[in-house]
């Protein structure tokens, strides 16, 4: 009896001290992942953590997820948030399946998302340690905007306000600058401040920025919550605007928009870096490429200038398993064009090729340290299907959906997308007119069809889930 009862006891204290063995590898093997999804506003961060989510919550229509593909991966359950707001996935979802079916509307605040994925370790000893594992996946959405702001915390005024003023010299920006760089110039910058005065300077550039997105368009708009959605315009510390060069004096109108300018980067965008734009270890990076074509020439430029510039706010590298538990840094990134529904497929090979040019000065950074970037063209939320159509005897590969913005369904050859970022002549050509496509309604239960998605989520967490 008493022999029956000192076995059990042994066999517990093995298992015990099996299953900490199993939580040290755990922890070794870092069973933890913060996923950065970037992108500037419009590029598809929601739709994509929308689609992301749906999938793992039901293992379906992932493929390329080879833990899906080898029967390993039993499921998701999302997990509390234990700060902030929780990412609002079943509104989002329903919005998808409800008829008609809507996009998710433009992120006006912060959320986060953890998400518990459960699967079966790959090797046989992975699975005698435990056998069902589980890797927690981190990842927040936030307006685009907010985004072109970090860089912001490596700017000092000078700087901030010398780049103002240099894009606002020159096309497509000149002609809209016009009323601030008048209010600007008109300033006397040394005089005691006139809260009247500052109010219309920042109104002035206010309005310039709104210009710049609205009218034109533009994607390198700083600081990006002058203008995103749902912000509070009248707070103190976003009294500020750039200014022509001029001695820093004590009490005077300077002086106080400088302190207005440090305020804001140290209360609102070093409280976003530090509270969640700090530790990834992997980075997805979506860009709206078909936009920037569609819009011209400067805008194409803007886009590359406003990738260069956030790409460094993020560390790349490798990371030892001590910098993995204490100093995060990004060991694999994927640049995604985004919305590759919206061509068709014979298109994606040249759309894969456009991306690595427009970020060849990232992707280079990347390499440095180290790091091997992939490409890939993706839709999170396929809303068109392809179809073939014969057009003075030559077939015509195109997309069949129902239009964003007419909401009527069409075919139509959206057209051929250069590999290389265009030459004049196909910009006066006009031949760049992509359309945005209304989603499809997705079927409760089912999963949705995508392009792609689960290469991308083999390439960012797939290794993790071994
Ligand atoms: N056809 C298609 N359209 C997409 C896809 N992903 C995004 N879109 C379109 O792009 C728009 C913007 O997508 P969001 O995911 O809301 O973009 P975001 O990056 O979260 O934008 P902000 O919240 O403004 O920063 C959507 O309203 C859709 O019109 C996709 O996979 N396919
Ligand atoms: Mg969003």
């Amino acid at each position: 009896m008493a022999g029956a009862r000192n076995g059990a006891f042994a066999l517990s204290l093995l298992s015990s001290w099996w299953s900490d063995l199993g939580r040290l590898a755990d922890r070794a093997l870092d069973r933890q992942i913060r996923l950065a999804v970037t992108g500037l506003r419009r590029a598809g961060k929601t739709v994509f953590v929308t689609a992301l989510v749906r999938h793992l919550l039901d293992a379906q229509g992932l493929p390329f997820l080879r833990a899906v593909h080898e029967q390993r991966y039993l499921g998701a359950r999302l997990l509390p948030v234990d700060r902030g707001e929780a990412f609002p996935f079943e509104r989002y979802e329903a919005a998808l399946e409800r008829e008609p079916p809507h996009w998710p509307e433009p992120t006006e605040r912060l959320f986060r998302l953890r998400l518990a994925l459960r699967f079966r370790g790959e090797s046989a000893l992975a699975q005698a340690i435990r056998p069902v594992r589980e890797l927690e996946l981190e990842i927040v959405d936030y307006p685009g905007e907010w985004l072109l702001d970090l860089p912001l915390l490596e700017a000092s005024f000078e700087e901030f306000s010398y780049e103002a003023f240099a894009l606002a010299a020159v096309p497509p920006r000149a002609e809209l600058a016009r009323a601030w760089l008048a209010r600007a110039h008109g300033l006397d910058q040394s005089s005691p401040p006139d809260p009247r005065a500052l109010a219309e300077l920042v109104c002035a550039y206010r309005d310039y920025l709104r210009a710049c997105r609205e009218r034109l368009g533009l994607f390198y708009v700083v600081p990006g919550r002058f203008v995103a959605p749902g912000e509070p315009e009248d707070h103190p510390a976003l009294r500020f605007a750039p200014l022509p060069p001029a001695p820093l004096r004590p009490g005077s109108l300077r002086a106080a928009v400088v302190e207005a300018f440090e305020r804001y980067r140290e209360e609102f965008v070093r409280r976003f870096y530090d509270e969640h734009f700090r530790g990834f270890d992997r980075q997805i990076v979506l860009v709206d490429l078909l936009s920037a074509l569609n819009a011209g020439p400067a805008h194409f430029a803007d886009l590359a200038r406003a990738l260069e510039r956030l790409s460094r706010s993020f560390r790349y590298g490798r990371s030892s398993l001590f910098a993995r538990l204490f100093a995060p840094k990004i060991d694999r990134v994927l640049f995604a064009a985004s919305k590759a529904d919206h061509v068709a497929s014979s298109q994606h090979a040249a759309l894969t090729e456009l991306l690595r040019v427009l970020v060849a000065p990232v992707g280079r950074a990347a390499r440095f340290e180290g790091l091997e970037p992939r490409f890939l063209a993706i839709s999170a939320v396929r809303a068109t299907d392809e179809v073939r159509t014969t057009y003075d005897g030559q077939v015509l590969s195109c997309v069949k959906g129902r239009l964003a913005e007419e909401g009527r369904e069409v075919v139509l050859f959206p057209g051929e997308i250069p590999p290389e970022p265009p030459e004049p002549a196909d910009w006066e050509s006009g031949r760049f007119r992509f359309r945005a496509f209304a989603p499809r309604r997705l079927v409760p239960g089912r999963p949705a069809p995508h392009i792609r998605l689960d290469q991308a989520l083999e390439f960012l967490i797939g290794d993790k889930l071994r």
